[in-house]
């Protein structure tokens, strides 16, 4: 059979908008809030107040790691409409709730906070200087990379805030780093979302360290990799942006 190579490229292009996700709500204690719909939140006046990040209109990837848009997704350069933030304590969790996830995007599920600068997070992108660090990270168990459990989990992951970190205004950027065609520099397909969260009680760490962009390299071996080996290599799979930081809970 002979298909044309137009069909094909435009078949390719809805496959691509209409495969990934984003994340429409959260859930803090129970109580679920608004993220960021790519499908109407852009489309409204005036522009909604969201405590996740506005994204470009669609759903895409980034596959530069040292472009901008690896701090808080495709669009970073555009801040979100309104100051307005989730509060959590300290210890608790945030509830990530993606409308859709495609299995066979295979990756690990990695969690990094940064505390924004004293004039809140709204106004700051969090493109520069290494105000971040790693606070969760799943991989690959049972057989499974941590992308397809949360497929297979209700297009939901569960972070938990930790427990020791000072109270006040964070970033937490939540990201899928599908693997599945990583076997080329350049291949790897990053999906960072960023939430605006005001922390409350907690203790007196201030941890930092990391920069996006500027951690992550296209040539990194948790970036640059064939997920296809078997289990033993994934199991043996170094995610990037090295150990979740020490001592948080
Ligand atoms: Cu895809």
């Amino acid at each position: 059979m002979v298909f044309s190579p137009v069909l094909l490229l435009a078949a390719f292009f809805v496959g691509q908008v209409a495969a990934h996700g984003y994340v429409p709500f959260i859930r803090i204690n129970g109580q679920t809030i608004p993220g960021w719909d790519v499908t109407k939140d852009p489309y409204t006046t005036p522009q909604p107040l969201r405590v996740v990040r506005g994204t470009k209109l669609d759903s895409g990837f980034i596959d530069n790691p040292a472009s901008n848009d690896i701090t808080c997704s495709i669009g970073n350069q555009k801040l979100p409409p309104g100051p307005i933030s989730a509060t959590v304590a300290a210890g608790g969790t945030v509830e990530v709730l993606w409308n859709t996830w495609p299995l066979g995007h295979y990756g690990p599920v990695l969690n990094y906070m940064a505390k924004c600068p004293s004039g809140g997070c709204s106004s700051w992108k969090g493109d520069t200087g290494s105000p971040w660090f790693k606070i969760q990270q799943d991989v690959y168990a049972n057989g499974e990379w941590a992308s397809d459990t949360l497929a297979k989990s209700g297009f939901k992951y569960t972070v938990k805030i930790p427990s020791k970190i000072a109270p006040g205004n964070y970033l937490l950027r939540h990201e899928n780093l599908a693997l599945h065609a990583a076997s080329s520099v350049g291949g790897a397909q990053f999906y960072p979302v960023c939430i605006q969260l005001t922390v409350t009680g907690g203790g007196s760490l201030n941890p930092s360290g990391l920069s996006f962009p500027g951690t992550y390299k296209a040539t990194d071996p948790g970036i640059h990799f064939n997920p296809y080996q078997g289990e033993a290599a994934n199991k043996a799979y170094v995610p990037p942006g090295g150990s979740v930081y020490p001592g948080l809970n």
